[in-house]
């Protein structure tokens, strides 16, 4: 039998140790891995993370509590710990060229949560909040108290439409920020598809927000961060950016100069295993002045810190700190523009015409189905993308009339942009092959037979490409 390789001997010992207490986990695992293997991921979200980042998240430093800051915990015993966040935060800042990184949100919902509160603990005068951070809570009469709240309430946001691609958690009513603020959003320009900056900059003015967020999850251009801190200035606002989406193409310096937050935004914030290629959690970028407010962090908004996973980050921010990740980034935008023309050249509608950075939307309303409809049927055919909302979208944010595919994943497993024109192929095979069954705007109509044909050529597109391929399971 041929020696096993590290990470293939990794994998197969943790997965017997787990296969001990609870065969079934071990089998759900397993099987995600050959799922992942069959299908063509397209989820913009997602991504394929290396094996130390995933190894460096199965041990022993899940068991620490670690609350606080860096030699300021609330807890004894986090020498460790202190080494593990100070090499993230050393990485972070070398990758990005940021002043100060924060590496301790568990994700990005996390991470803007942490952003707000540095925001509001900055700029709003707030009788009492000292007596408040000085933990004497029990100091505050109703009266005080009341007065507190009432000074944090009523803070206005402004953040882009959800159905031009923003998130959720940049002000929208099911989410908490949407609770917390007053919000108004802006949008695209109907003719173009794209930010509209001078209505931006009119909303702006009209409603002199205290934050004005930029980035999205859904919008597929670049975003002009030098002209959006240009309209935060005018307006006294404070300027948030979300990169979650798009940090990878930060780190891989694609989108630089006006088109890089880093530089331009008071406070930047992201996930760091979309695009970036790490574990499943968050971070912080800032501005000097906001530093000791985003490090209040843990405990006022956080939960204890996820130490193994800050140990993850540590691996995958020196991971993109190699050369090599400024090529991968580009060829997830080469990927992304290749995709797109091949979609488009096959008379697929797209929101803006095409893309400039790792995502594309689809407007499927022209097939007569809806985004539920198209991201079921794709399924079948072993494609995994999402639905999502499109411009001023008629069917809404559940059904939706758009399907949203990005190609960080499969860069990462090595397809090219020649690969991309055969995913486009596929994509409208079968979306011009399916149907809404009567009535419904879920339930649709799609040869099994047709479905079949295409995960088989999704299945073959993929063999030369092996996910993990260091790893035998
Ligand atoms: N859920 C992420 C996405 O898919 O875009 C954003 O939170």
């Amino acid at each position: 039998m041929s020696e096993l390789n590290a990470e293939s001997t990794a994998f197969r010992a943790a997965l017997d140790v787990v296969r001990s207490v609870e065969p079934r986990i071990a089998d759900a695992i397993t099987k995600e891995l050959h799922d992942q293997r069959e299908s063509l991921k397209l989820i913009a979200s997602e991504n394929y993370a290396s094996p130390a980042v995933l190894l460096a998240m199965g041990n022993w430093l899940s068991d620490k509590y670690a609350e606080g800051t860096i030699g300021r915990r609330f807890y004894a015993g986090c020498q460790n710990v202190d080494t593990v966040e100070a090499v993230a935060v050393e990485h972070a800042k070398a990758l990005f060229d940021a002043p100060y990184a924060y590496v301790q949100p568990h994700s990005g919902i996390d991470a803007n949560l942490v952003a707000y509160w540095a925001i509001l603990a900055d700029r709003v005068e707030v009788p009492h909040l000292q007596k408040f951070e000085k933990r004497q809570v029990n100091d505050l009469s109703e009266a005080e108290w009341a007065e507190l709240r009432a000074a944090f309430g009523n803070q206005r946001m402004l953040g882009m439409s959800l159905d031009a691609g923003g998130h959720l958690t940049h002000g929208f009513r099911p989410n908490i920020s949407g609770k917390m603020f007053d919000q108004r959003s802006y949008g695209v320009d109907p003719a173009t598809g794209q930010i509209d900056y001078k209505a931006l900059r009119d909303t702006a003015k009209e409603f002199q927000p205290l934050i004005i967020v930029g980035g999205y999850s859904a919008y597929p251009r670049k975003v002009n961060f030098a002209t959006m801190r240009e309209i935060a200035d005018e307006v006294g606002a404070t300027f948030m950016v979300d990169m979650a989406h798009f940090a990878g193409l930060v780190a891989g310096k694609v989108f630089t100069g006006d088109y890089n937050p880093i530089p331009h935004a008071h406070i930047v914030t992201t996930t760091t295993h979309k695009s970036l290629r790490g574990p499943r959690g968050g971070a912080v970028f800032a501005q000097p002045e906001l530093a000791s407010q985003v490090d209040r962090g843990c405990p006022m908004v956080l939960g204890g810190p996820l130490s193994h996973v800050m140990a993850a980050k540590a691996i995958a921010f020196a991971e993109a700190r190699d050369p090599s990740f400024q090529t991968y980034a580009q060829n997830i935008v080469d990927n992304s523009q290749a995709l797109a023309e091949g979609l488009r050249r096959r008379g697929v509608q797209l929101v803006s015409g095409g893309t400039d950075n790792h995502l594309v939307l689809i407007d499927v309303h022209p097939f007569g189905i809806t985004g539920r409809q198209a991201e079921a049927a794709l399924l079948d055919s072993e494609i995994v993308t999402n639905r999502n909302a499109i411009p001023q979208d008629p069917n809404g944010a559940w059904y939706t009339s758009g399907i949203r595919v990005g190609t960080p994943a499969l860069t990462s497993r090595g397809l090219g942009t020649a690969e991309m024109d055969q995913i486009a192929e596929l994509i409208h095979t079968v979306l011009s092959n399916t149907s809404p069954a009567e009535g419904s705007k879920a339930k649709y109509v799609l040869d099994p037979a047709l479905a079949d044909r295409v995960s088989k050529q999704a299945t073959e597109l993929l063999a030369p490409f092996p996910l993990y391929p260091s790893v035998t399971i």
